[in-house]
């Protein structure tokens, strides 16, 4: 058990990281000076949000100072510093984090009882910053908090949106999409740097200047300008910084002539084009516009922040800058292919404003950047237009078109001898720039046999153009034209990335793999020593330490130490209790007041009333076919089922009590995924109202899931699915917060998955499925209608087509399992295929549930297997296998 020598010690290291180490009364009365002299609110009444404020500004001041301390710090020891750039940081709230990490937790609690509030409910009134979609965006933001905790010299870049990812509405007809207003009563956190603003160009062209050197001129001119959001590590003095840019026009493009003759619209026209970059994360890229603003926001980020960190790096080599030790101080790494044009724009800002040769250039951009890939899905890996993006970054094409060229170049010197169809496989599937023509100096390295036209005697032979692909067969034609529509050209980022990093790392063992032997592999071999795998993590602090204190004391008690916030390792010495009787009914009591706290969420944000006693099963994650949320909810209809043809008691036999619980978003334009958020609710609505089946099961969709939403639900889950298709997930994060939790996983061989089970033993994890290598095999027999479905996936689709869970046939949906015409592919994701399988294991479930002693167990050793899973395991692998940063504790 915990002694007062150990509570001691943990108060000792927080008053040394913390000069002030303010008492209740004096955290009191800076509450109060804020309340009063820095005011958001008017001076009357001091109640709830304006606590939330005046708490978060007063937090903040200590933030600053640490901040302060910090920076100046790397700058006066000129450390080697690394840069995570991300489109998405998906923060969640900041205040228990920091009143946490900074060890004031019973400072701000008891001077804000005096104050005649609760901690937490001031905490609650925080708006939950969305600036991230799911997974990446939130890693981002687990890897911030590690980076600070172990005193690594980081900082993150990224965009400030005005408007969060969409506050998601339900309603009769599926998910509604809302603006999220976060910033409406402003940012208590960040601290606008109005000192810190760089030009960034569009448009425009390329013309030589007089010193011979390109020069990119005219175009449209805005300007970014840095806010800067404090990052406190746990039990340490380090304070990061995650700066996001916010673009805004010049100021003297506002046409104040046009505004006084009456046209306002167009006086601001040019304020409204710049600040509508940074209006809203992944702005629909259907229209040429949506797809210009997509990229001009990639830009931002990637322009605004090299600036910067060209700026630091000038700034802190004194008067002796020497662009080769620039790899020396400096580590960017690009979280997913989004920020890619760091290459080009590096290559740009080293060359056209700095001077230096390609070749000295080229050198500098590889050593210092690096990309982690986050999808192996074909349609995530992106592609620009060559189009767009000679009209909107002239100068960063004419260095794109001469990275192209140098690996044509490579490409040709290693294959070249090689049967000429290799060369053109590589080639085809190697280029940074896809259907282009060579450049000329290899215009000749691939020898095209003469084209002929195609005659109605080729195509009985099966030589058939794109446009007969679209025909009907059987009708004859003499002369088939040549297709007059040209493939558009295009730009790959992701080979970009890989070809302009020194590294490339997957997220996952399996993924990484999949990367190497797939993705990438012609790229592994050129460059086998690029290629690496780093397995995601998560913060422990956030996800259980804050989240979760209930569990948090029971580990502390045990172990006899609160070391393992820091040491995950430690975790496993839980191993030894696991039957231990008195562990584990102190174990499920922290879940019952979880599960408890799950209850009146429900309660509240959708009316329906859940048993705390039932089994709580979860799935949140962004709704994607993929991940099968239809597996899932096509299970619970099989169970309704087969509850519905069994009498009282034999049902309850036959079932454990479960409240089946979904969360997630989908994108607003993801038609199919919208079609399975509205079929979870409308089976929801029919079983949650059927009498016969009452607590046996429950299903429910909390609406507007997000990180908040996410911190009272895992502590409160016992099962938790992860049933990705296999090889798709990359990784997979939540299922690591999950398992950290005490909460058993049911899941596919897939992702992080497969560590995790390796870890806590394959006896505590639920697993079923098709294996990745399986998968190719298995869409293309499917395709081809050679293996027979299992009955009960047959019996399943028959009973949503009956009508029992409304008017709605369900067609697209249950069609897309089909491959029925119209419907798209076959059964892509195999949801037919694992069915049976799936449901077999929810059967062991049931089984393993109702043994508690045997659920406590496992429960206990999926946390006690967990330590792997910290993102600070994750952080020391990049800061020495790719970014080369060493700890520098603050003096
Ligand atoms: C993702 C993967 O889909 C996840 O499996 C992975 O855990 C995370 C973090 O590595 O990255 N890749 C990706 O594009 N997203 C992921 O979550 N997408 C979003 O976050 C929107």
């Amino acid at each position: 058990k915990v002694t007062d020598a150990v509570l001691d010690s943990e108060q000792e290291v927080f008053s040394s990281m913390n000069p002030f180490v303010p008492d209740a009364a004096s955290v009191a009365s800076s509450i109060k000076y804020h309340a009063e002299f820095t005011p958001l609110f008017s001076p009357e009444k001091f109640e709830l949000p304006k606590a939330f404020f005046a708490t978060a500004q007063s937090v903040r001041d200590a933030l600053i100072m640490n901040w302060n301390a910090t920076y100046e710090y790397y700058n006066r020891v000129n450390v080697k510093q690394a840069y995570y750039l991300s489109m998405e940081f998906l923060q969640g709230r900041a205040l228990s984090n920091a009143v946490g990490n900074l060890g004031l937790n019973s400072a701000y609690g008891d001077a804000l009882k005096r104050l005649g509030f609760d901690l937490e409910s001031v905490a609650s009134q925080e708006p939950d910053p969305a600036l991230g979609n799911g997974g990446l965006g939130r890693l981002a933001s687990c890897f911030l908090d590690s980076m600070a905790t172990l005193n690594y010299p980081a900082w993150g870049y990224g965009l400030r949106y005005k408007y969060g990812l969409f506050k998601q509405r339900i309603t009769k007809d599926g998910q509604e999409e809302a603006a999220e207003d976060w910033l409406e009563l402003s940012n208590p956190w960040e601290i606008v740097r109005n000192d810190v603003s760089y030009p960034i160009k569009f448009y425009g062209k390329v013309v030589f200047g007089s010193d011979g050197k390109k020069r990119w001129i005219g175009g449209e001119d805005i300007v970014a300008v840095a806010y800067d959001v404090p990052i406190p590590g746990y039990k340490t003095k380090t304070t990061i910084n995650l700066r996001l840019w916010s673009t805004k026009a010049p100021s003297e493009d506002f046409d104040l002539s046009s505004y006084n003759s009456g046209k306002h619209t167009e006086a601001a026209e040019a304020l409204f084009n710049a600040e509508k970059i940074c209006f809203v994360l992944y702005p629909g890229d259907e229209s040429n516009e949506g797809k210009a603003l997509r990229l001009k926001q990639q830009y931002t980020l990637c322009s605004a922040s090299l600036q910067d960190i060209v700026a630091r790096f000038e700034t802190r080599s004194g008067g002796s800058v020497n662009w080769e030790e620039f790899p020396e101080k400096v580590a960017v790494q690009m979280n997913d292919t989004h920020p890619t044009l760091c290459i080009p724009e590096l290559m740009r800002i080293l060359m056209d404003l700095k001077g230096l040769s390609w070749e000295d250039a080229w050198k500098i951009t590889q050593r210092t950047v690096a990309y982690t890939n986050h999808t192996v899905l074909p349609e995530a890996l992106e592609k620009w237009s060559l189009e767009l993006m000679e009209k909107l970054l002239p100068r960063h094409v004419e260095i794109i078109e001469k990275i192209d060229e140098e690996l044509v170049r490579t490409i040709v010197s290693e294959y070249g001898t090689a049967d000429p169809s290799i060369l053109e496989e590589k080639l085809k599937a190697m280029r940074i720039l896809e259907n282009v023509e060579l450049p000329s100096a290899f215009a000749d390295v691939i020898v095209k046999p003469e084209s002929k036209p195609v005659t109605a005697k080729d195509a009985q032979n099966g030589v058939k153009t794109e446009q007969e692909e679209e025909k009907t067969a059987g009708e004859e034609e003499e002369v088939i034209p040549e297709p007059t529509v040209k493939p558009p050209k295009m730009v790959r980022m992701a080979n970009l990335a890989v070809v302009g990093g020194h590294a490339v790392n997957g997220v996952a063992e399996i993924h990484s793999e999949i990367v190497k032997e797939d993705v990438f592999n012609d790229f592994v071999q050129l460059w086998p020593e690029k290629f690496q795998n780093k397995t995601n993590g998560v913060t422990p602090r956030r996800w259980i330490r804050f989240c979760n204190p209930y569990l948090s004391d029971i580990i502390t008690n045990w172990i006899g130490t609160e070391d393992w916030v820091l040491n995950t390792e430690k975790l496993a010495e839980l191993r030894k209790f696991a039957d231990n009787e008195d562990l584990q009914s102190e174990w499920k009591a922290a879940k019952k007041k979880n599960k408890l706290k799950v209850v009146s969420l429900i309660k509240e944000r959708t009316g329906y009333t859940v048993s705390p006693d039932a089994m709580f099963d979860i799935q949140i994650k962004r709704i994607h076919e993929y991940k099968r949320q239809l597996l899932n909810i096509l299970g619970i209809v099989y169970r309704y089922k087969k509850m519905k043809e069994m009498s009282a008691s034999e049902r309850e036999k036959a079932y454990v009590p479960r409240v089946c619980i979904f969360g997630g978003k989908a994108f607003a334009t993801y038609v199919q995924a919208k079609r399975i958020v509205k079929f979870i609710t409308d089976v929801a609505s029919t079983i949650n109202h059927d009498p016969e089946i009452g607590d046996l099961l429950k299903v429910i969709f909390v609406p507007d899931y997000n990180v908040s939403v996410a911190e009272l639900l895992i502590p409160a889950s016992e099962l938790s699915q992860h049933i990705s298709t296999a090889g798709m997930e990359a990784s997979g994060t939540s299922n690591m917060k999950f398992s950290m939790n005490g909460c058993v996983l049911i899941g596919t061989l897939d992702g992080a998955n497969v560590e995790i089970r390796e870890e806590v033993g394959e006896e505590n994890f639920f697993l079923f499925g098709a294996k990745a290598d399986e998968i190719v095999n298995l869409r293309k027999e499917r395709a081809e209608g050679k293996f027979v479905l299992d009955p009960t996936f047959e019996e399943v689709k028959k009973f949503v087509r009956s009508g029992v869970f409304g008017s709605n046939s369900y067609d697209e949906l249950i069609g897309s399992l089909e491959g029925n015409e119209g419907f798209g592919r076959a059964d892509y994701f195999l949801v037919g295929k694992d069915f049976p399988s799936y449901i077999e294991c929810q059967g062991k479930v049931d089984e393993a549930y109702r043994d508690q002693k045997r659920w406590t167990r496992m429960s206990i050793l999926n946390t006690a297997g967990s330590f792997k899973f910290s993102s600070d395991r994750t952080i020391h692998e990049y800061a020495k296998d790719i970014w080369n940063i060493k700890q520098v504790e603050l003096p």
